[in-house]
């Protein structure tokens, strides 16, 4: 179940937001309906420079540079712009489509300004688990394919019955340094972080933990060591996931201080769960950054605004 693309249709709008560090781009355009080709439909382009293997660097007197030119030079320094040969397996740019995208995908890449927020428990039940729960379910129709095994069957690495453990469309699949995978759990009792509980979910997180640890293991040769596993708050999706990722990706996005909580650092709360069912989690206040173009941001800083004022 995917939409079919033909990048050459696509109609330019206007940039969302450039990163020169990273190498992304996002734009904002149209392409043609599937069923209806003269009705558009908004898309999303994000380009991404791909990881350079080193291969180029080993291959370079076999002529893998197609051209080069040289940018300036002074004494033992000079720098160039090269083209990299056409070829299969060293593709330059990594290009993502959303399409039909939403308003929230397009505000989602819409380069914007972050605000520092404390989500306090109550907050959370006033503010946040509202607007979890008033997402359109078609938002993660994308994790039922997924489950189901309509989308990415041949690619699954390791199934249980409480999680799927996959590559992360982030990820080429060929450099194991910038290794990526998701672990997607199975049920939908679980929303977001402040869900699990110790008696439900901490069995089931120290057995996907152990998998994931296989999976790297007998695929890649990682060892224990070797993968960073997180788990975002706020997530772009809530229907519970865990990031599994190489210790060397240092990636600018997902890895920010507030959003990514350690998988281990979570299971070790929720071994402080008293045993009368309350929640560590449930009572944390939990701080993290929110870009202005969230759908959290105006009523959490409507909240947070109020607060200030009586402090
Ligand atoms: P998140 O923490 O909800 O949001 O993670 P983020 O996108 O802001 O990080 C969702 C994760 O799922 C991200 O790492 C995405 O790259 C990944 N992802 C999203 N989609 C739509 C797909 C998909 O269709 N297939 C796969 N394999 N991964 C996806």
């Amino acid at each position: 179940a995917s939409i079919q693309v033909d990048l050459k249709e696509f109609v330019f709008d206007r940039v969302l937001d450039e990163n020169a560090l990273a190498h992304t781009l996002a734009v904002l355009g149209t392409l043609p309906s599937p069923s209806a080709p003269s009705v558009p439909l908004r898309a999303i382009i994000r380009f991404e420079r791909t990881s350079l293997s080193s291969t180029v660097a080993s291959q370079l007197s076999s002529g893998i540079l197609e051209s080069t030119k040289k940018i300036g030079s002074t004494d033992i320094y000079s720098w160039f712009f090269a083209w990299l040969h056409k070829r299969d397996d060293f593709p330059d740019v990594k290009i993502y489509v959303i399409c039909p995208a939403t308003d929230v995908h397009v505000r989602k890449y819409t380069k914007q300004d972050v605000l520092m927020v404390h989500e306090t428990p109550a907050l959370y039940q006033s503010i946040v688990k509202p607007y979890i729960f008033a997402f359109d379910p078609a938002r993660t129709q994308w994790v039922q394919d997924i489950l189901v095994g309509t989308a990415e069957a041949s690619n699954i690495l390791n199934a249980s019955s409480d999680f799927l453990i996959l590559p992360d469309m982030k990820w080429d699949t060929t450099n194991v340094s910038d290794l990526y995978l998701l672990a997607i759990y199975t049920h939908s009792d679980v929303h977001c972080m402040r869900d699990l509980r110790k008696k439900l979910h901490l069995e089931m997180l120290k057995n996907l933990r152990r998998d994931a640890w296989r999976v790297v293991q007998n695929k890649w040769g990682i060892g224990r060591g070797g993968v960073r596993m997180y788990i975002h708050y706020q997530p772009s999706y809530y229907h519970f996931h865990v990031h599994i990722v190489h210790t060397g990706h240092v990636g600018l996005h997902g890895m920010t201080v507030g959003q990514a909580h350690l998988l281990d650092d979570i299971i070790a709360l929720l071994e402080l769960d008293p045993d009368d069912g309350s929640s560590v989690l449930g009572r944390m206040t939990f701080t993290y950054g929110l870009g202005t173009e969230h759908g959290l941001y105006k009523p959490m800083a409507a909240a947070l605004a109020e607060v200030h004022d009586t402090d």
